[in-house]
This record gives structure tokens, sequence and C-alpha cells, in this order.
């Protein structure tokens, strides 16, 4: 079995491996975590680094000395074992007062107190070397379209990211923000449901060079939409700051699955587009292989260990299978039988005009359209070996 290592750059959140299990309609299965503990335990399974919310390492009604003395073991261990901290993040979720958000809920002192909750964590995160910080807005949404404004809802969303990135640059953090979308859950509905939202959202910020996003596999699979292509998308638009890799079975509840148990074709593709890139070139990610999972409910401590090397090797395998496919001499006689290279050639001719393209009467009037139309694409042979590849049976 493949043994990860630092090279491979895998992260995970305190909050996945310390996750407790307590659900909708149970109690915990697990007991508490130390994040010392897993700070020694993922460094020793080969992973590189460790991400959390200031809530998931330092209980939220804590006093300073605590606070201090959590955050020195926590310091200690990373020394100990040379794990690094590439993003952090702040739970604005969990305590009853975001019930209607943390930036955009209707209450404005709730909101200053969120946007403070933050900067304190933005100060812990710069202190521990975090280069992104993520903002995941659970709770910035609605039940009920009626008492939601969402166009003052966004421009509260966009004045509190504003505010923070200031915060960043004049502090001379040097941090890149990273959104997180979510189509629903905890809310009915969600602010930026979408990749597609958040990056239209960016777009609208005075610090747009500064924020990028941080897609989770199984929250566009939530909403139907293929997760390589929105990454693809990201990529494009030099926008994809970090990733949350995990699995999910379709369209229900957020199942934080391992990475790849779940649609296990498009974990294949999304790994290819992240180890590989793209045909026709254009930027590729470079930052941590982050997994956001929940090890299963019915594990003990041993099972989640287990669901935490599993995340590491999978990701492994597509990434060999994946090159083996690229290697493939069929596999290449394919992609060039399926003219995939082809389409990085602009349509229009170097210094062509649309009246050169308008006098060019084979492209239209003398077109031969019957050709074209009866074409075959040769996609069937490219997923079948696509396919033979991700089996191992090639
Ligand atoms: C919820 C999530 C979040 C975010 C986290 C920061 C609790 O569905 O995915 O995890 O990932 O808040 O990234
Ligand atoms: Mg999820
Ligand atoms: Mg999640
Ligand atoms: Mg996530």
């Amino acid at each position: 079995t493949p043994q990860p290592t630092r090279e491979d750059k895998f992260s995970f959140g305190l909050w996945t491996v310390g996750w407790q299990a307590r659900d909708l309609f149970g109690e915990a299965t697990r007991p508490v975590l130390a994040a010392t503990e897993a700070v020694h335990k993922l460094s020793e399974m080969g992973a590189y680094g460790i991400t959390f919310h200031d809530d998931d390492l330092i209980p939220p009604d804590s006093l300073p000395a605590e606070r201090e003395r959590i955050i020195d073991e926590f310091r200690k261990a990373l020394a100990d074992t040379g794990l690094v901290v590439p993003m952090v993040t702040t739970n604005l979720f969990g305590d009853p007062v975001f019930k209607d958000g943390g930036f955009t809920s209707n209450d404005r002192s709730v909101r200053r107190y969120a946007l403070r909750k933050v900067m304190r964590n933005m100060d812990l995160a710069a202190e521990l070397g975090a280069q992104i910080y993520v903002f995941w807005g659970g709770r910035e949404g609605s039940e009920v379209d009626f008492a939601k404004d969402v166009r003052s809802a966004l421009d509260r969303y966009r004045e509190g990211i504003d505010m923070l990135a200031q915060y960043s640059i004049d502090k001379g953090y040097g941090m890149r923000f990273a959104i997180e979308p979510k189509p629903n859950e905890p809310r009915g509905d969600i602010l930026l449901p979408s990749i597609g939202h958040a990056l239209a959202f960016i777009e609208q910020c005075e610090h747009a060079d500064m924020i990028g996003i941080n897609p989770e596999t199984g929250h566009e699979q939530m909403a139907s939409l293929n997760y390589t292509h929105g990454i693809a998308q990201a990529l494009w638009q030099g926008k994809l700051f970090h990733i949350d890799l995990n699995g999910q079975k379709g369209p229900r509840y957020d199942q934080d699955l391992v990475f790849g148990y779940g649609d296990l074709l498009q974990a294949f593709s999304t790994v290819d587009l992240l180890e590989n890139g793209a045909p026709g070139g254009g930027p590729t990610y470079d930052g941590d292989r982050h997994f956001d999972y929940k090890p299963l409910r019915t594990e003990s401590i041993e099972g989640v260990w287990e669901s935490a090397r599993a995340n590491m090797e999978l990701y492994i395998t597509l990434r060999d299978r994946s090159r083996n496919f690229r290697a493939d001499p069929e596999v290449q006689e394919a992609l060039e039988a399926a003219r995939v290279a082809d389409l990085a050639q602009p349509t229009l001719g170097e210094g062509e005009s649309y009246d050169d393209l308008l006098a060019d009467r084979s492209s239209f009037e003398e077109y031969d359209l019957e050709t074209a139309r009866n074409q075959g694409y040769g996609y069937a042979r490219l997923q079948r070996l696509a396919l033979e590849h991700l089996l191992g049976v090639r």
C-alpha cells in the first residue's frame, strides 16, 4: 500500500479526525481527541499539515491563561513534529449567537461580534504561519425568503470580507482568503451556494485579488454539480486558493465521506486535473491536499485513523493511476482521436477578424454540414480506457 510523505502535502482539519460524531439524532460516540495527539498521529502517518477553527483548538469559554496554555502546547507539538498549519478558519456557526448568520445577521451587533471573532483568530493564524484563511458562511442564509434581503446581505458579506482583507494587509499578514461555497445545511438556503456564485461575488470585492475559493467536493455534488468542472473554472480564473476533498453520494445531506467514497470516477478526474493539469495548459494547483471528511460514527479511534489513512492512500492510488492513464500510448492515441488538445486552438486564426470570418465561405455558406453532423467524437473509448485505468485492469 502507498505510503504518504510530506511531499504529498496532505492536511486534515482538526474537526475531522477530532469529530466526536455528535449528529442531529444522537450523542457523541467518541471521546475528545486532544489537538496535540492529532498533531502527533497525523505526522506519524505522513501528513504535512493540520488546520482548525478557533473553537476546535480553544474551547470558546476558555479564560485567557487557559487559551495561552492550549496554544503553547499546540505550538510545541507542531515544532516537535514539523507539521505545519497551512490554513485556519473561524467557527461562525456553532454558537447560538450566530443562528441568523455572522456577517449577514439581521442584528448589527452580531455582525460586529462576528468580525471581532475573526480578527482575533486571524492574529493567531498569522502567528502560526497560516497563509490561507477560509470563510465558510454556514449560517449566512435563510429559511424564509421574506426575512432576508439578499442584496443587503451580500453588501454586508462584502463589507465584512473587505474589512478583514484590509486588516490582513495593514497587519502585514499577507494572507489570502478562500470562500467556501455550500448550497444548504445547516441553513435552508446558504448564500454563495456554489463555486460559480462565490466566484461572481469575489469580483464585487474591493480586495478581489487576494480572495479566492475553497471548494468542497461534497458541497458541489449536493447541488448535483460536477466538482471537477467547478475547480477547473476556479483554476482558469486563478481562484483555486485551497481545497476540501471528500466524498458524497449525490444530492442528500452533507455526508463528508472519505475522499473518493462517493463518485469515484469523478474523484479520478479531480485528481487527474490537480496532478496532471489540463491538456491546453493554464494555472495548476500547488496548495495542500486538504481533507474535510467525517470518520464514520460507528468507529472508535482506530477507525478514525484507518479512515484518515484511507483518504491519503486513495489519493495516492488515484494519482498513480492517473499518471499511468496519461502515459498509456493507447490513451494518448484516444485523446488525439478525440481532439481533446485541439480545443486549445483559438477559433479565429491569428489576426483574423469577424470580417475575415464572414468572408470565409467554407465556415458557413459552403460548410460541409453533413460530415460534421455525422461524425463521432470518440469519447466512449476514452471513458472505457479511463475506467480500466481506474480499476487497475490495464
Ligand atoms: C461544512 C464545512 C466546514 C468548512 C470549515 C472551514 C466544518 O460543511 O465544510 O467544516 O470546511 O468551516 O473550511
Ligand atoms: Mg461536507
Ligand atoms: Mg463540509
Ligand atoms: Mg469544508
